[in-house]
């Protein structure tokens, strides 16, 4: 800019003020049933992670109970954690996500 704005009262008030959207967290339980490569399918199909990177999140949740698997939007969130709930009810798999607020 050809000149300081940090004090021009005008061009402070213009400026917008977004406020970043809250995140919610897409979190993946563990279960006794679902195969382990039937998950990391799952977390490359609907996350976009490699296959490696799947494969060390698949191991977390069986291990620790649950993962994170991503953080979004709400309504990108609960269409994820949703998409995942339907493919793996319709393979007759017991698998869940769940979303969380991520404060
Ligand atoms: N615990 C499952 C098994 O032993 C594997 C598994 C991993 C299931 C992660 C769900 O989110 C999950 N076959």
């Amino acid at each position: 800019y050809p000149y300081d704005m940090e004090g021009d009262l005008a061009l402070q008030e213009a400026a917008p003020k977004l406020k970043p959207p809250p995140m919610y967290k897409v979190v993946m339980l563990n279960d006794d049933y679902t195969p382990m490569d039937f998950v990391v399918e799952v977390l490359e199909t609907f996350f976009g992670v490699t296959r490696e990177h799947a494969t060390q999140l698949m191991l977390q949740v069986h291990t620790e109970g649950k993962a994170i698997c991503g953080v979004y939007t709400r309504d990108i969130a609960e269409t994820k954690a949703a998409q995942v709930n339907q493919f793996a009810r319709e393979h007759q798999h017991p698998l869940l996500c769940e979303i969380e607020a991520d404060d």
